[in-house]
């Protein structure tokens, strides 16, 4: 049931200052009215959007639960588009679930995790691509990470996509009314009547994918693993990245036992860095499980930085960490021209630049004939910068990101552009073989129903509950 009333607690668990209970639905007034007591003399409701001092009373034992401002909010000015109230006490995780019983007591319905959200989507208020752009918002890591959530949830991404759907859909209209009406002479479309409609939702999808890559890394971050024989560096980076103390970092090898994971931010690109014990032979049985969780660390990641101590020369376990590292597919990275990556990137940082280097460089390019190289020391401030720079480029793959640009961030909307491209791209093809216009058609029509997938037209119940499952109680 869609207009049930529900109730959640949209605070986050724990002590706080205050605590919000929201309720949602056609009888949110009167369940909570019963439970809110004001001073004497004032029994009707409160004002829309108003905050109203009072007490929330057990209305059985008429026990006082705590002291409250309520605002009541009359549909449809709200986030759900029904009656809302919002109840704020005191951010006790107690007090908050007495309140929450006695609303569900009253009759509410415990509210399931992103049904606020999925009842403003469902009501009108907000599109799927904006709904989603909800828990981006909440979830955001970085600065760019918001400012994209934000430009999504003003609906920027929506707007392109409906600008898509109805070019599509004028040349839909031009065939089917000539084929429906054919007594009516309306002419049949030409392909040059056809052509121009379809090629300018696929040059706005084809911009839409084209960002689509680095969106991603916006929203999801970047996996880096911090990978290298013993006592390279590895630590002391991963600190310089975080400006802290973050890894015990001493001149014994075999310090770094564990894989330690930690965030951080390049650029406005979340940085998920991951330093590890090392890939190297070893006895040590704690040692030996440090080594395999380097492996998988390594395995799993989008970028590996491969750090050698520029002060030694290239030993033989530097060579058995790049043979592995060349095993599992990381080289020197490519950005194609659509944006995806085509290699495994690797970087190759020479640490300890602040030394004599007795590295031997042409020893290194042999090992990595495509290699991308940078000098990094950790000793200093400005040692690391390099390394950003470089990392920042492979990352971005030369691109800025420009606050006013729309960003596709999400894997299920670059999934379904790719799909509206690919009808597209057949539409033309059919259209160029002089097939029967409804192959035409069909073709159009798919596309047509992928686009609305992104903003939740044509998405399917089961996908809904999908996303909308992913968010947490009380949004
Ligand atoms: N001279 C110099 N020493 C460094 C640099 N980075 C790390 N070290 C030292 O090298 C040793 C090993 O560092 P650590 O970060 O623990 O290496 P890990 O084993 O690869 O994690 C420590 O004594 C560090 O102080 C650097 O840029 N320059
Ligand atoms: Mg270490």
């Amino acid at each position: 049931m869609h207009n049930d009333t529900i109730a959640a607690i949209a605070t986050p668990p724990g002590v706080g200052g205050v605590g919000v209970i929201r309720v949602s639905g056609s009888e949110a007034f009167e369940l909570v009215l019963p439970l809110f007591k004001r001073p004497a003399g004032q029994s009707e409701l409160p004002p829309s959007h108003k905050l109203t001092f009072g007490h929330i009373i057990d209305p059985h034992t008429r026990e006082v639960l705590d002291e409250v401002l309520v605002a009541f909010m009359r549909a449809p000015h709200t986030y759900t588009r029904e009656n809302v109230v919002e109840i704020q006490g005191h951010g006790g995780p107690l007090i908050l679930r007495r309140i929450l019983h006695a609303v569900l007591a009253q009759g509410a319905r415990m509210a399931n995790p992103g049904e606020f959200t999925m009842r403003a989507f469902l009501n009108g208020r907000l599109d799927l691509a904006q709904a989603e752009a909800v828990m981006d918002l909440i979830g955001s890591e970085t600065e760019a990470g918001q400012r994209l959530a934000l430009q999504q949830l003003r609906g920027r991404l929506s707007d392109q996509i409906q600008q898509a759907r109805q070019a599509v859909l004028g040349a839909i209209a031009r065939i089917e009314a000539s084929i429906d009406f054919p007594e009516d002479d309306i002419p049949t479309p030409q392909p040059e009547d056809l052509q121009p409609l379809i090629a300018e939702a696929y040059q706005l999808v084809s911009s839409l994918l084209a960002g689509s890559e680095q969106g991603r890394l916006y929203r999801q971050g970047v996996r880096t693993a911090i990978i290298g024989r013993p006592n390279v560096g590895k630590s002391s980076i991963l600190n310089a990245f975080l400006r802290t103390e973050r890894a015990i970092v001493t001149p014994i090898a075999g310090t770094t036992r564990d894989t330690v994971e930690e965030a951080a931010n390049l650029r406005g690109v979340p940085l998920h860095l991951i330093d590890t014990a090392g890939i190297t032979p070893t006895d040590d049985p704690v040692e030996q499980i440090g080594v395999q969780r380097s492996r998988a660390a390594a395995e799993t990641a989008d970028v590996v930085l491969l750090v050698f101590d520029g002060s030694e020369p290239l030993t033989e376990q530097d060579r058995l960490v790049s043979a592995e590292l060349q095993a599992m597919g990381f080289g020197l990275q490519a950005a194609n021209s659509d944006g995806t990556i085509s290699k495994r990137p690797v970087l190759l940082v020479i640490n300890k630049a602040d030394r004599d280097q007795k590295i031997e460089t042409s020893e290194l390019k042999k090992l990595w004939p495509e290699g991308v190289f940078v000098s990094t020391s950790t000793f200093s401030d400005a040692g690391l910068r390099p390394l950003e720079d470089t990392l920042a480029d492979i990352v971005l793959a030369g691109r800025m990101l420009y606050s006013e640009s729309v960003l596709v961030t999400s894997t299920r909307h670059q999934e379904a552009l790719r799909r509206a491209n690919g009808h597209l791209q057949a539409s033309f093809h059919s259209l160029d073989q002089q097939l029967p216009l409804d192959f035409v058609s069909i073709d159009l029509r798919a596309a047509y129903d992928a686009l609305g997938e992104v903003t939740g037209e044509t998405a399917s119940e089961d996908l809904l509950d999908k996303i909308f499952s992913e968010f947490c109680i009380g949004k």
